[in-house]
């Protein structure tokens, strides 16, 4: 496998903790390199669009109030099939599945309000970062 680049948000109830660089650090921990980062607020209309796969699930509104509540740190993630990866790091979507060590397993506090979102696969990858940053953004 290939070196990949990933795209990665830290979640509000996350930031709101105070969990930024504990999150971080279990990147950096899991050989996963932080290539581009900054901390944001979206507006409901972007949490619509960036999650508009979802738009017909039942939890499609709470998790776009959730998504703008607070700032969000938003990252490219670089790596060794930095996809999986990332995946493996963040753990099962509820916290509640997630295996020991994993960010969600330790900070996450429910299915909704679970801390970090990772991309599932190349053409998402491409999509999400290309949605937050910008080439000038993205060096080496
Ligand atoms: P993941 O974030 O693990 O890729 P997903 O893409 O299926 O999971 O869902 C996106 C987000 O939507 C997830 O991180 C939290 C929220 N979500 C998913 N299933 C939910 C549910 N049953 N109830 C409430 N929120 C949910
Ligand atoms: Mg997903």
């Amino acid at each position: 496998m290939a070196v990949q680049r990933t795209f990665s948000i830290i979640k509000p109830d996350a930031t709101k903790r105070n969990l930024t660089g504990a999150i971080a650090a279990k990147f950096e921990e899991s050989g996963l390199r932080i290539v581009a980062s900054k901390r944001i607020q979206m507006t409901l209309a972007q949490a619509e669009t960036f999650y508009g796969v979802h738009s017909e699930r039942p939890f499609f509104g709470e998790l776009c109030e959730f998504m703008i509540s607070e700032p969000i740190v938003v990252q490219v993630l670089e790596g060794e099939d930095a996809i999986a990866k990332n995946r493996e790091v963040m753990g099962a979507t509820n916290p509640a599945d997630a295996a020991a060590g994993t960010i969600r397993k330790e900070f996450a506090l429910s299915i909704g309000e679970n801390s970090v979102h990772g991309s599932d696969a190349p053409e998402t990858a491409a999509e999400e970062i290309a949605f937050f940053f910008s080439g000038l953004e993205l060096v080496g």
